[in-house]
């Protein structure tokens, strides 16, 4: 029989005392940032003092518009004192995702993932739930607190975006979840967090994406060249899809020394991640879900094939690549 939200929470206070200074190390994404609030916000006064740490960098926008306008108080790992701390905790992660957590023994995990640790003082993993923050949202009722609205906003925001907005794998507890704490939430702040996915210097990579587009057959093909992150190459296939006659979008950019190639369509009747696949599988990494998919191919793998400085060569290259493997007689192949 599963343990009730009032014991687990009883369970989890159990492991902290009046005197004990806490790092809650966490990698930075909406779900996690939330979740860590929840914490803190669940050991507020009862503990001498607590700290959230990311081990990543923040580069998405709307991650960074979310620390801002949620006011979390984050310090990078390698500027925190270790030291100085005697409990550990990670939320939306476990200690065998990343590199940065193994010099960390834990004490609290609490996480949606699959489980991949053991021996954990403290550990609650239910992979059936959407996000951590809804399991956060758990507890925090069981505390009968009653979160402010920044948490809440936070809960919200990192449950949201977890279940794809609740496109993707949202459950009855993720539901309650947001049901419980829509009543407290901030939803002008959520929608500036969410609509701040865009940076200013982003702006040039969509307009050499309009202009260089290729159209052929519902499939829009762009190539951005060098990009500073793989996200560009999602947001430019995510925003071609919005295009009415746009059935695909294929988008590629340059990124360290790979060609990051992001594929979209619309779902209906076609499969990103076996396009993935079929088309660039034996040049590198690729796969992914029916209308979202990805290929990661080292650049030492196709230098040879043709030039990857010239923006109309890799777009030549990436539709002979798709139509040679997809064949002609694909079922959504309407002239545009
Ligand atoms: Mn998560």
């Amino acid at each position: 029989m599963s343990t009730s939200a009032p014991e687990k929470l009883r369970k989890f206070y159990d492991h902290f005392e009046h005197e004990d200074h806490v790092l809650i190390i966490i990698n930075a994404d909406p779900d996690a940032i939330a979740s860590a609030m929840a914490v803190k916000r669940l050991l507020w006064r009862k503990v001498s003092n607590i700290t959230i740490s990311n081990i990543n960098i923040i580069k998405r926008p709307d991650n960074a518009a979310m620390v801002k306008l949620l006011k979390v108080g984050m310090v990078y790992i390698e500027d925190v004192k270790r030291e100085k701390y005697n409990k550990f905790v990670t939320v939306d992660s476990q200690p065998g995702h990343n590199e940065a957590f193994a010099d960390f023994k834990f004490d609290v995990v609490i996480d949606h993932h699959p489980k991949t640790c053991d021996k954990i003082p403290f550990s609650d993993i239910r992979p059936h739930y959407g996000a951590t923050a809804s399991i956060m949202t758990e507890y925090l009722r069981a505390a009968k607190i009653k979160p402010s609205a920044t948490l809440a906003t936070g809960l919200f925001y990192g449950i949201k975006t977890d279940t794809g907005g609740f496109e993707a794998k949202a459950q009855t507890v993720d539901i309650k979840a947001l049901q419980f704490l829509f009543q407290y939430v901030n939803l002008h702040i959520s929608r500036k967090i969410q609509q701040s996915e865009l940076r200013l210097d982003f702006l040039k990579y969509f307009k050499s994406a309009i202009e260089d587009m290729r159209m052929r057959r519902g499939r829009a093909f762009i190539h951005l060249g060098h990009v500073p992150t793989p996200d560009i190459c999602v947001l430019v296939a995510d925003f071609f899809m919005r295009v009415n006659p746009v059935k695909w979008s294929i988008v590629s950019g340059h990124c360290k020394d790979k060609l990051i190639i992001i594929l979209r369509n619309d779902g209906l009747r076609k499969n990103a991640g076996k396009a993935a696949k079929e088309s660039f599988g034996k040049f590198g990494p690729a796969g992914g879900h029916k209308s979202a998919a990805r290929a990661e191919i080292p650049c030492s793998h196709i230098d040879s094939l043709f030039e990857m400085n010239d923006c109309k060569a890799t777009v030549t290259w990436l539709v002979d690549v798709i139509e040679n493997s997809s064949g002609k007689k694909s079922n959504d192949s309407e002239e545009t």
